[in-house]
């Protein structure tokens, strides 16, 4: 599956330790999809290779039928044995061209970037879409770098691929990035941690709606 800009207006990043009780993973991504979640990223911090491949060979079919992109975070190798739609990569994971060449022309790569000139590397490496942030204060990922919403700007007008927005992002304060320029936002515990995972998501669809170009 290739990347169209619109797959990522609702992209859920998933965090197991977010989930309320008596949630499983796939349960919550089948709540999540339900609401409009147009991209899904597996991103495990504390599980095992093993574990991630099982954990995406469950999901896997889950976004097929929904035709929604799911793509690793961190491991190629993963994406590849489990056929999934590609990875998220930041900037201290595997450089962005030995991905590719691994990946091949087809699958999806995403890269993260804090400013305008770590965004024209990834796209000239051959990222098919930037995550951008944190945007926001978060407490999901402890090691975040704050970027601001003019940095977003610059660097959505500076490449040619999608960029989504991420960190700390809620449906409240999604409507301060419009006219920033993005296709969308990506979130973790703005559905991950919901107890309504499909109405958490559908709110949040309609402010990325409105907030995405
Ligand atoms: N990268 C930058 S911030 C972040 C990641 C993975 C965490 C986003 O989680 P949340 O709960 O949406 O703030
Ligand atoms: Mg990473």
């Amino acid at each position: 599956m290739k990347l169209s800009p619109s797959d990522l207006r609702l992209y859920a990043v998933t965090d197991r330790r977010a989930l309320p009780a008596g949630f499983t993973l796939a349960q919550a991504v089948e709540a999540a999809l339900g609401g409009g979640v147009t991209c899904l990223q597996l991103r495990e911090k504390e599980a095992s290779a093993g574990e991630i491949l099982t954990l995406a060979r469950t999901l896997l079919p889950l976004c097929r039928t929904r035709m929604v992109p799911l793509l690793i975070n961190d491991r190629v190798d993963i994406a590849l044995a489990a056929g999934a739609d590609g990875v998220h990569l930041g900037q201290e994971d595997l450089p962005l061209p030995e991905a590719r060449a691994l990946l091949g022309p087809d699958r999806i790569l995403g890269a993260t970037a804090h400013t305008v000139e770590e965004a024209l590397r990834a796209q000239a490496e051959g990222a098919d879409y930037l995550g951008v942030g944190a945007m926001f204060p978060t407490g999901t990922k402890t090691n975040t770098i704050p970027t601001s919403a003019d940095t977003l700007k610059s660097i959505c007008a500076a490449v040619s691929i999608p960029v989504v927005a991420i960190g700390g992002v809620t449906a409240q304060n999604l409507p301060t990035l419009s006219g920033t320029g993005i296709a969308g936002a990506a979130v973790v515990s703005a559905i991950f941690s919901q107890s309504d995972l499909t109405a958490a998501a559908r709110t949040l669809r309609a402010a990325a709606d409105l907030a995405a170009r």
